[in-house]
């Protein structure tokens, strides 16, 4: 048997998606055990001395710091993991890459296309190996949803449609900024729902059906002032609470989006439609094994929708897992990209999506902002489909 080699990763950040991501390295030995690089949990970093040493353990991480800037210093981290609110994720990755450190970083890629633009020249000057965290791409009945689409089974495309609902920011005694609450700070966060859930359900959407060309939109921001953490006072709200948005793709489809965090019952409903000449198919992150598919060629008397239970070994990623039935969940997308990630060293391709894929996600997102503040069709400067 070829000899293992290690990645050796320096996580930063110990938030709910440093806890993901850790998660997603430690499944590996189990479920992956053929992969030539196998992660080795170096050190993780957050600025709580106690905090990080809590996680550390708990997580199986080896050391811990509390200063980013002396972790990707380190000669025995070959791979920095960004977990860190959005407002950090330019300035660490562009050093770590500096460094000549492999980078994995959580999405959306940066609070604008400026700092993303950056972050991908920085990867690219320094030509390491990078990937940010879309996870939802390798949720096995999304990836499945890929494959019926390249299949061709759809036929010409005519609607794309997404939502990513939630309802956690209703309260207005809710405060702005700090641990967890950052998402709803501007400075912190970049945009509200734009990028933090309308960014997902856009890569996707371009993975699936292409590049967007052109969107208009219409955001809200229904509570206007909040306590800021930081400072204690009343501060404005700069974030999108709520965000509609319609678009034309480059191949000739029409595409409708909407997110928000003030529909009251939803706690985290993303789902898809997307509806072609011959078939469509739909999904629904709160039953996520599940594809759904409707093709008008069968026979009438068994046309209607079908229910697939994405669970056989011939599925995508199932064969990892458990006998065909039994269902996986949430944290597995992570797993999936983890191996991906440690699979695109073996074989020296890119980990899709890269930050080159992800600065077009963001060109999305920067698009649909401005087309909301000044009211008017905006052109995203997508050229290219994203792998
Ligand atoms: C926000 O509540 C959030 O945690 C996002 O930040 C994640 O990206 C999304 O997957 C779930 O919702």
């Amino acid at each position: 048997m070829a000899e293992k080699k290690q990645l050796r990763i320096g996580l930063i950040g110990c938030g709910f998606m440093g806890r993901t991501h850790s998660n997603g390295y430690n499944r590996i030995r189990n479920f992956f055990p053929e992969l030539m690089y196998q992660p080795v949990l170096k050190a993780v970093c957050s600025r709580n001395p106690e905090n990080v040493r809590a996680f550390a353990d708990q997580w199986g991480y080896e050391s811990s710091e509390t200063d980013w800037k002396s972790l990707i210093a380190r000669d025995d981290i070959d791979a920095v993991d960004i977990c860190t609110p959005n407002d950090t994720h330019a300035e660490i990755a562009i050093a770590a890459a500096a460094k000549g450190k492999m980078i994995l970083c959580e999405k959306p890629l940066s609070r604008t296309l400026e700092e993303g633009q950056k972050m991908v020249a920085a990867v690219e000057k320094a030509g390491v190996q990078n990937t940010v965290w879309y996870n939802y791409r390798r949720v096995p009945a999304v990836t499945l949803a890929k494959q019926i689409i390249e299949s061709g089974k759809l036929g010409k495309i005519f609607h794309y449609r997404a939502n990513f609902l939630q309802d956690w920011t209703i309260s207005p005694e809710l405060p702005q900024g700090g641990t967890g609450l950052w998402r709803l700070d501007v400075e912190a966060a970049g945009s509200g729902v734009t990028g933090d859930l309308l960014a997902h359900c856009i890569d996707t959407a371009m993975w699936l059906n292409g590049a967007i060309k052109d969107v208009s939109a219409v955001t809200e921001t229904f509570i206007k002032e909040r306590v800021h953490t930081g400072t204690g006072k009343v501060q404005k709200v700069g974030i999108d609470d709520a965000c509609i948005f319609h678009c034309h793709f480059e191949n000739g489809s029409l595409g409708l989006f909407e997110s928000t965090r003030y529909a009251r019952g939803h706690k985290a409903l993303y789902t898809f439609e997307i509806n072609g000449e011959h078939a469509s198919i739909r999904w629904d992150l709160h039953d996520l094994n599940r594809l759904e598919y409707f093709d008008h060629r069968d026979e009438s008397i068994v046309r209607g929708w079908r229910s697939i239970l994405v669970t056989d070994g011939d599925q995508p990623y199932m064969k990892r897992w458990w006998v065909p039935g039994l269902s996986i969940g949430y944290e597995h997308s992570f797993i999936h990209q983890a191996a991906d990630f440690l699979h695109s060293l073996e074989t020296g391709e890119p980990c899709h999506p890269t930050f080159k894929d992800a600065l077009e996600t963001q060109k999305v997102c920067e698009a649909v902002i401005d087309s909301a503040n000044s009211r008017s069709w905006k052109n995203t400067g997508v050229k290219e489909n994203i792998a």
